[in-house]
C-alpha cells in the first residue's frame, strides 16, 4: 500500500457519499414495499465503501460499468438523484424516461454506463470505453464493477485477457460477497462457487497486478484504487482489485432485520467511529450530513411522485427499436392499456420490508 495522505475534506466526502447511498436505498425499499417502484432491484447495502472509495477517484469523463446492485455505483458517480428516483418509479422524467428501471438505468452524462441485469454483462462493454480512452489518449479510465459470481463468466475472463494484452486503462473491481467470505465473517456457507480463495489470484494468469482488500474499510478502498487508477491513467494498464464485502441486505427477500454484530462490517458504522475518534466528525456535523442527505432524497421522491408516467405510444416513438407494434407488445405483453398499467406504479408483488442500517446507532 502507498503512504497516501487522505485529508479531512476527502474523508467527510467519502462519509457523505456512503450516507447518501444508504439513505437513498432505504427510501427506495419503502417505495418498493408500497408498490411505487414497480420493478425488482438488487440492493447495495453494506457495500457502500467500495462505490464511494472507487468513484472518488473518477471524473464524469471516466466511465463505470455496473451490476444488478447498481444504485450505489450510480449515486457515487454523481447521478442526479431526482431523475434516478424517477427512473426507478418508471416515470417519464427518469434518467431513461422510465424505460430502464432499476436493472438497466444508466446516465452517460456522468459516465455511469448503468446497471446490468445480466451477470457479468457490463464487463466487456466497459473495456470498449477503456479502449476509446486509449485511442484518444485523453488520460481517461474505465472501471468495471462485478461480483465474484460474475467473475466466473467467460466474458469477464476474456475481458481480463484482452485488457491485459492491449494494456487498457481499465480497473476491474470485484465485490466479493461469496459464501467463502461470509464464512470468514462467521456465517455458514451453503455452496462453493470459486475454486480459489481470492478472485484477485486470477490476475496472475493474465500478467496484471491484483490484490484483495477489506471492502468495508473505505480508506483501504480509496488507497488501493488510487494506485490502480493512477497506473491506468499513466499507461500502466489494467489491475484486478477484489474487495471483500458483507451484504447487509442484498436480496429482495432478504432478512428483515440486520443482526447486531453486522455493524462490524457496516462500512458506514465503522467509518463513523474512526472519523469521530479523529475529531473530524462531530455529532453536529453527522446530524447535518444526515439531514441534508435525507432532504435530498425526499426531494427526489417528491420529484418522482409529481412526474407523469410515460405515454405508451410515446414509448415506441421515442425508442430506437424499429417496430413500434413489437415494442408495445414486448413492453405490455398485450394492449396499450396494459402497458400503461405496468408503468403506473401499482405493483403488488413487493414483500413487506423494513428499513435499517446503523446510521443512527
Ligand atoms: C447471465 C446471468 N446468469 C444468471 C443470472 C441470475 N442471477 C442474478 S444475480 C445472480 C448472482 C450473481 O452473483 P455475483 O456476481 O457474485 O453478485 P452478487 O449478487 O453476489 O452481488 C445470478 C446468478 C443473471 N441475472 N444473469
Amino acid at each position: 500500500m502507498s503512504d497516501l495522505e487522505i485529508d479531512e475534506e476527502t474523508k467527510i466526502e467519502l462519509y457523505r457519499t456512503m450516507v447518501r447511498i444508504r439513505t437513498f436505498e432505504n427510501r427506495a425499499r419503502v417505495l418498493f414495499r408500497d408498490g411505487a417502484i414497480p420493478a425488482r432491484s438488487g440492493f447495495y447495502t453494506g457495500q457502500e465503501a467500495v462505490a464511494a472509495g472507487v468513484c472518488a477517484h473518477l471524473s464524469p469523463s471516466d466511465q463505470i460499468g455496473s451490476t444488478h446492485r447498481a444504485l450505489g455505483h450510480l449515486i457515487a458517480k454523481g447521478c442526479n438523484l431526482n431523475r434516478l428516483m424517477a427512473e426507478l418509479c418508471g416515470k417519464s422524467s427518469g434518467l431513461n424516461r422510465g424505460k430502464a428501471g432499476p436493472y438497466h438505468v444508466f446516465d452517460p452524462s456522468v459516465g455511469a454506463l448503468g446497471a446490468n441485469g445480466i451477470v457479468g454483462g457490463s464487463v466487456p462493454m466497459v473495456a470498449g470505453y477503456a479502449l476509446a480512452h486509449q485511442l484518444r489518449g485523453d488520460g481517461g479510465v474505465a472501471v468495471s464493477f462485478f461480483g465474484e459470481g460474475a467473475s466466473n463468466q467467460g466474458g469477464v475472463q476474456e475481458t481480463l485477457n484482452l485488457a491485459a494484452c492491449w494494456n487498457l486503462p481499465l480497473v476491474f473491481v470485484c465485490e466479493n460477497s461469496s459464501p467463502e467470505v461470509q464464512m470468514m465473517l462467521g456465517h455458514e456457507i451453503d455452496y462453493p462457487q470459486l475454486s480459489i480463495d481470492r478472485v484477485s489470484d486470477r490476475a496472475q494468469a493474465y500478467g496484471i497486478p491484483g490484490a484483495t482488500h477489506d471492502g468495508w474499510d473505505v480508506l483501504e478502498v480509496f488507497e488501493a484504487v488510487d494506485e490502480s487508477v493512477k497506473r491506468a491513467r499513466d499507461g500502466g494498464g489494467p489491475t484486478l482489485l477484489e474487495f471483500n464485502v458483507h451484504q447487509i441486505e442484498g436480496n429482495l427477500d432478504g432478512r428483515l432485520k440486520a443482526k447486531a454484530d453486522e455493524s462490524i462490517w457496516c462500512p458506514i458504522h465503522r467509518f463513523k467511529e474512526i472519523i469521530t475518534d479523529e475529531g473530524i466528525l462531530t455529532a453536529g456535523l453527522h446530524e447535518k450530513i444526515r439531514e441534508e442527505e435525507k432532504s435530498r432524497v425526499e426531494e427526489a421522491v417528491d420529484f418522482a411522485r409529481r412526474s407523469p408516467i410515460p405515454i405508451p405510444l410515446k414509448l415506441s416513438e421515442a425508442s430506437s427499436w424499429e417496430d413500434p407494434e413489437m415494442t408495445r407488445s414486448a413492453i405490455s405483453g398485450s394492449s396499450h392499456e396494459d402497458a400503461s398499467e405496468s408503468f403506473n406504479g401499482i405493483g403488488n408483488w413487493a414483500p413487506e420490508r423494513k428499513v435499517y442500517g446503523f446510521l443512527d446507532s
